[in-house]
Order: C-alpha cells, then sequence, then structure tokens
C-alpha cells in the first residue's frame, strides 16, 4: 500500500474489527506485536519514512474498535520507545519496545491476578460476566493455590462470550453453572463476587465493559453480593482525566437480529424485499458504563482501589499529557 502498512498489520486491524482478536488485553497484545511487524517488515528508506509507516500503522489498528484504551495505551507505548537516527536503530528500538510491552503485560496479569486472588476464599461462588483473561487471572491462582471455586457464567448476548469463559473454566476443572443473561438476578443469591474485567476505566472510578456490566452491579448491589473488577492499568482512560468520555462501540445489527428474523418482523423475504425504511430499529451497544459507587474493588497489578481512589493512580501513570504519537 501507498502508506508502507505491511498486509499483517491490516490482517491484524481486520482481525481485531470482526472480534477474531477480542478482549481489551488480547487487542493491546495483538496490536504491540503488529507494530513489531511493521517495524520487522518496513521497506522505509529513510527514517522519516520508517517513522511515517509506524504513525500510519498505529492509525490502522487504532481505528478498528473505539472502547478499549488498551489499545491506544499500547500504540502509544511502543511508539514513544521509537528511537534512533537510523532505519537499523529505529527498528531495533520499536521492536525492543513492542516486545517489553508485551512481557510486561503478561507480567502485570499474573500480578494482578495474585492480587485478586486474596479476595477469594475456599468454596466461593463467581459470577462472571462475558470473558475476561484480568477476571480470569484471579480464578486461577485461587485454584492453585488450593481453593475450591465454582462459577456462575452468564452467556453474554449477543455474541456468547460466556463459553469462552465457561471453556476455560472447566479446562481447569471449575464446576460452570452457565445461565441467560436475564436469570443473572435470580442466581446472585447463590454468589459470592461478581468479577468482572474492563475495557476502560474513567478517571472517576466508574467501568466500561461488556454491556450488561452495570445491570449487574446494580442487581448484585441490591443483593449484598460485592463487585470485582480486574483490570491492569493499561486499562485506565488517561483522556477521561481532562473530562472526555469513553466512547461506546455500537457494532453492526445483525448480531442481534439476522435479516431473515427483520423478515419475520417488518415483512419482506425471498420475492418480497425488506424496505430500505422499515420503521424498525434495532440498536446493539457493545458495552456500558457501571458508576463507580457500585463497584467495591478495582484490581490492578499495583493494588487493589476503590474506585473513587483510582484517578491518583491515573495521575501517577500518565501524568496530564496524552498526545496521540501518531496524530503528530
Ligand atoms: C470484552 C470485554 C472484557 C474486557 C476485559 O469485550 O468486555 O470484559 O475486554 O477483558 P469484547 P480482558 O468481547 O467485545 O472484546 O480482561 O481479557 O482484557
Amino acid at each position: 500500500a501507498e502508506s508502507g502498512v505491511v498486509p499483517a498489520v491490516e490482517a491484524t486491524a481486520d482481525d481485531i474489527a470482526t472480534m477474531e482478536i477480542r478482549g481489551a488485553a488480547t487487542i493491546a497484545d495483538a496490536a504491540a506485536a503488529a507494530l513489531a511487524t511493521q517495524a520487522d517488515r518496513s521497506g522505509a528508506e529513510s527514517p522519516a519514512a520508517f517513522r511515517r509507516q509506524l504513525r500510519a500503522a498505529a492509525r490502522t489498528l487504532y481505528e478498528t474498535r473505539p472502547t478499549a484504551v488498551s489499545l491506544p495505551n499500547a500504540l502509544r507505548y511502543v511508539l514513544r520507545g521509537m528511537d534512533g537516527e537510523t532505519v537499523a536503530d529505529l527498528r531495533a528500538s520499536t521492536i525492543a519496545r513492542a516486545e517489553a510491552f508485551r512481557r510486561d503485560l503478561e507480567r502485570a496479569q499474573e500480578t494482578l491476578g495474585e492480587i485478586g486472588a486474596n479476595r477469594l476464599r475456599d468454596g466461593d461462588v463467581v459470577m462472571t460476566h462475558c470473558h475476561s483473561t484480568d477476571a480470569l487471572a484471579c480464578i486461577d491462582v485461587a485454584l492453585e493455590s488450593g481453593k475450591a471455586i465454582e462459577a456462575i457464567v452468564k452467556e453474554t448476548r449477543p455474541r456468547k462470550q460466556g463459553h469462552i469463559t465457561a471453556r476455560q473454566l472447566r479446562e481447569w476443572g471449575v464446576p460452570v453453572t452457565v445461565i441467560v443473561d436475564n436469570a443473572a438476578r435470580r442466581y446472585l443469591d447463590r454468589a459470592d463476587h461478581v468479577l468482572v474485567g474492563a475495557d476502560s476505566i474513567a478517571a472517576d472510578g466508574s467501568v466500561i465493559n461488556k454491556v450488561g456490566t452495570s445491570g449487574l452491579a446494580v442487581n448484585a448491589r441490591e443483593r449484598g453480593v460485592p463487585v470485582m473488577v480486574a483490570a491492569q492499568t493499561i486499562k485506565l482512560h488517561p483522556d477521561t482525566m481532562t473530562g472526555h468520555t469513553v466512547e461506546i462501540e455500537l457494532r453492526d445489527e445483525r448480531e442481534v437480529l439476522s435479516d431473515e428474523e427483520r423478515a419475520t418482523i417488518v415483512g419482506g423475504g425471498d420475492d418480497e424485499p425488506v424496505a430500505d425504511d422499515d420503521g424498525l430499529t434495532v440498536d446493539n451497544p457493545a458495552f456500558d458504563v457501571t458508576p463507580a459507587r457500585y463497584v467495591d474493588a478495582i484490581v490492578t497489578e499495583r493494588g487493589q482501589f476503590p474506585p473513587e481512589s483510582i484517578v491518583t493512580l491515573m495521575r501517577e501513570l500518565f501524568g496530564e499529557t496524552t498526545d496521540e504519537p501518531w496524530t503528530a
């Protein structure tokens, strides 16, 4: 391509957009790996061209999905490490920085798991929503330290990421009960914790995660079940310190209602095309916002925090400036 973005980066971007690669931590890891690939395979002949290509690659990755801040945080981190006067130096520094990022990401998840596992006692029942590798890391460590854990797994419409959670937990030997999302309040009676991940955490401590998390958290509060959010600091959204709100991704309506299903509602079919404006709207927001007051603890690799105090950690980690280096 004219931008110099290599096909492997376009392919990763495509996989993120279509959710072949999904979940905030996994997306961040794949994005960093893609920038390393761009650096490795770049055909740039001048340092300026190399930098331009890396920024274009970052932009291509950035434009895939808007809600998980781990994606721009990862891109920013890797691009800031791009350093040198020659193409060879730029290449080496970018690859090293991406590799360091991926190592740190993995280590942070392990540390987070150790911290989060302390909240889980032997015999506890955990209710999950969606599929979060950070949340699962806490269960993993609890199991390794010999605690028996059971899980109630919400299937998580429309894409049923609960199946991925259930498969992982069964691999670990955890007894799993899968329920439809609408049964969550009924089953909260049996749960000791709600344990979810996050795509972004705002400066006011609100948690942006898979749609349905906020309703689950409100119901959990009403039933007296604590809500624990497992989120590495890469999920902290720096722009929210200066008043930005987190964009909630709206996905294709066909995830909710297929063309055939639509036809059963508004008519149309094989011979009869569905009218352009048939008066039927399907909204498919992928995420929602859980206010801080419904969250009991945010577990990070830096320790666990009441949501209201997360802004202190954000200032420490990000300072106040968060310019996107690929827009410069
Ligand atoms: C995934 C989702 C997960 C977070 C955290 O949504 O909401 O709870 O991304 O995951 P989607 P992790 O399936 O739409 O990407 O802890 O693995 O980062």
